[in-house]
């Protein structure tokens, strides 16, 4: 009796641990077999019940099947994690050949880019680049350039004053002081950086960027500027660009000129950017006025030099066909993602 309950739970237990399709059936297979409940478990409390020349031979047999079963359990237990792990792999594969998704890696502001090439072009020619601080005193954003006291740039309008004597600078000139003030002829100098006006509609920001620039030497005359600044808008804005000087007036340059190009829109043909004209105004320049050679010491009878200053926002502008200034302010990704 005893014996072919043994036989029978062999088949059994046997079977349905090959048929286990996975870890849990299987485990649940053990339980059913060896736990605390289990159909051996049982049979091993049903031995109270044999006679004592039954028991050992029936004790062995039940040991021997509890053994086998550990054993063809730890078997499949192997096979089935092994098979658990390939099918994890299987799914989880991936193809390290495919080419990645890509990340946007940043991209430099168009004023950057302008100031950078306009740096560029100018460090060829021997200038180098010198900063200053944005707070200035009022000798040198004014006094030291020939800017009276009366003079209209100097008008609470157009400048935001920190105090009586302290001022956001209206512009970079200042720097070409201080260089001037360190250093002796000859100078060679391109000065970016931040200034501040009290202007603020769609076509000004009260934050905005310049560039100037200036030489010091002897005998520099007004055909070094001009041959200096037609270089430089050939090589910004394309070899064989049309440009002309006109007269203008600056307080710190004498003689002073306004130099445009032929508009890089129509090419000269007149369009709603040049207002009909078929010119654009780019820069502003002129010979470094005695007066200003004057407040940093140097002499005017023996050196003589230019300057040239000009926004980096209009720049960009026509350099990328920007048509409205704000979108430099705004920080918008989808805007200067495309630079
Ligand atoms: C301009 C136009 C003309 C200029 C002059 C000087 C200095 F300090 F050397 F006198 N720096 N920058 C200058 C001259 C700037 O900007 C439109």
């Amino acid at each position: 009796m005893m014996k072919e309950r043994l036989q029978k739970l062999q088949d059994e237990a046997l079977a349905a641990l090959q048929q286990a399709a996975d870890l849990n059936a299987l485990q649940d297979v053990r339980v059913q077999y060896l736990g605390k409940k289990g159909a051996l478990t049982d049979v091993m409390k049903g031995m109270r019940d044999l006679s004592p020349e039954e028991r050992p031979a029936i004790g062995q047999l039940v040991n021997t099947l509890k053994d086998q079963i550990e054993a063809v359990f730890a078997e499949r237990q192997t096979l089935l994690n092994q098979a658990a792990i390939d099918a994890r792999l299987a799914s989880e594969k991936i193809d390290v050949t495919l080419p990645g998704r890509g990340t946007f890696a940043g991209s430099k502001h168009p004023v950057t880019l302008v100031t950078e090439e306009i740096v560029d072009i100018f460090s060829r020619l021997g200038f180098v680049v010198e900063e200053g601080p944005e707070i200035e005193q009022d000798f040198y954003n004014f006094e030291a350039l020939n800017i009276p006291k009366d003079h209209p740039a100097r008008d609470m309008q157009d400048t935001f004053y920190i105090s009586d004597d302290l001022v956001l600078r209206t512009h970079t000139s200042p720097v070409q002081i201080r260089t001037m003030l360190k250093n002796k002829p000859p100078v060679r100098v391109i000065a970016p950086g931040t200034v501040y006006r009290r202007d603020s509609d769609i076509t000004h920001s009260p934050m905005f960027h310049q560039i100037e620039g200036f030489l010091v030497d002897e005998k520099v005359t007004f055909g070094d500027l001009k041959g200096i600044l037609t270089h430089f808008l050939n090589q910004f804005f394309g070899k064989g660009q049309d440009v002309r000087f006109r007269p203008s007036f600056f307080p710190f340059t004498e003689p002073s000129a306004e130099v445009d190009i032929a508009c890089v829109i129509c090419g000269g043909k007149g369009c709603r950017v040049c207002s009909q004209t078929g010119w654009l105004e780019i820069l502003g320049c002129g010979m470094i006025d005695p007066a200003v050679f004057e407040s940093v010491e140097y002499d005017a009878g023996s050196c003589s030099g230019f300057a040239f200053g000009m926004g980096l926002e209009r720049i960009a502008m026509l350099k990328y066909g920007v048509n409205d200034l704000r979108l430099f302010f705004e920080n918008d990704l989808r805007f200067l993602r495309q630079f």
